[in-house]
């Protein structure tokens, strides 16, 4: 399997709770490497451009305003099929679907307020990483 970039953010609900290290430390034991951090604190406007896709969904303007309540790690992950692996890292997207000891299983408060979001496709990746991160940021 090749060597992969993905986009991850922890969201409101998990840097709330001072849980920004317990999430890295389930990444980093996965193999998955932290190439780029930051602490941003985005707009409504800000979220609602990066979460685009789903402006006709019921739970867009909740989202949006959720996204838009606290900091959020904006992060770019690094290791072998690591899209894949984040995703499994991360668990489903409802906690309580989520498999045990996945980060959703553990920290997410609800379906909405799941503590982390992660690219689910190479395209994907690349568009959410370089909506956040210039290359020059990338330090793998
Ligand atoms: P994913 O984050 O697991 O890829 P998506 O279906 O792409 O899940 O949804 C994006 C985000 O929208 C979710 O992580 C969650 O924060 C929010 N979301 C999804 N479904 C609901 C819902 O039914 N109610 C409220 N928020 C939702």
């Amino acid at each position: 399997m090749a060597l992969e970039r993905t986009f991850s953010i922890i969201k409101p609900d998990a840097t709330r709770r001072n849980l920004t290290g317990a999430i890295n430390a389930k990444f980093e034991e996965a193999g998955l490497r932290i190439v780029a951090q930051k602490r941003i604190h985005l707009t409504a406007a800000q979220a609602g451009e990066f979460y685009k896709v789903h402006a006709e969904r019921p739970f867009y303007g909740e989202l949006c305003e959720f996204m838009a309540s606290a900091p959020i790690v904006a992060q770019v992950l690094e290791g072998e099929g690591a899209i894949a692996k984040n995703r499994e890292v991360m668990g489903a997207t409802n906690p309580s679907d989520a498999a045990a000891g996945t980060i959703r299983a553990e920290f997410a408060e609800s379906v909405g307020e799941n503590s982390v979001h992660g690219s689910d496709a190479p395209e994907t990746a690349a568009v959410e990483i370089a909506y956040f991160f210039s290359g020059l940021e990338l330090v793998g």
